[in-house]
């Protein structure tokens, strides 16, 4: 599965593959346009594989494309009483409001960090707080949604459990999102569980417009 696209100032991409041996995978991605140059991103993925964990996952995602306007804690409460009847699904939120601020809001094992051109090799600019609870069974008590700052360069990265988490020492932040996000998938999956990387790079003010 590959899907690619650009919003605003952000150029996104996203690679994912099934649990081999599965026709569904339990992980998704969502990139929505949130109006005044702010794009929401969100990662999800459904306990366990299979159509039940797709079925979590897709519920989350309907609702993020209903209330895209909403601040993250919002969006998490909702996602949580959405899936309320499924299994459940851990849930990472992360809006980019364009102006060179992240917020992001974590439930579950989603890895969501930016990336940054560093001297040598790429530097982690920031890791989002990864919150324990399954969204839809166990919300934590008090969702605090972090704001973390990003350069035009950027590359914010989500990544579901699938995906081994080593993979910043190796990235290549010159290519486009298209291919950090396949290299990241080739690369760096496990073979026991669904696997979905979203890579997403903050352009910056387009040159020449004010
Ligand atoms: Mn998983």
């Amino acid at each position: 599965m590959h899907e690619d696209g650009s919003v605003g100032t952000v150029e996104w991409a996203v690679a994912g593959r099934a649990l081999p041996g599965q026709r569904v995978s339990g992980d998704r991605s969502v990139v929505l346009d949130a109006g005044d140059g702010s794009v929401l991103f969100a990662v999800l993925d459904g306990l366990g594989h299979g159509a039940a964990a797709a079925d979590a996952a897709d519920r989350a995602a309907q609702v993020l494309a209903d209330n895209r306007a909403e601040p993250l804690d919002v969006l998490m409460v909702l996602c949580h009483r959405a899936m309320a009847d499924t299994r459940g699904a851990a849930v990472s939120l992360v809006l980019f409001t364009g102006d060179d601020e992240l917020h992001w809001l974590g439930v579950g094992n989603v890895e969501s960090r930016v990336v940054a051109v560093g001297p040598g090799k790429p530097a982690v600019r920031a890791t989002a707080l990864m919150t324990g609870g399954i969204v839809g069974y166990l919300l934590p008590p008090n969702l605090q949604t972090q704001t973390v700052a990003i350069r035009p360069g950027d590359v914010l990265v989500m990544s579901t459990d699938g995906i081994f988490s080593d993979f910043v020492d190796t990235l290549d932040l010159a290519q486009p999102t298209t291919d950090i996000a396949d290299d990241i998938l080739r690369h760096h999956v496990k073979d026991t569980d669904d696997a979905l990387v979203l890579a997403a790079r903050h352009r910056g003010p387009i040159a020449g417009a004010s």
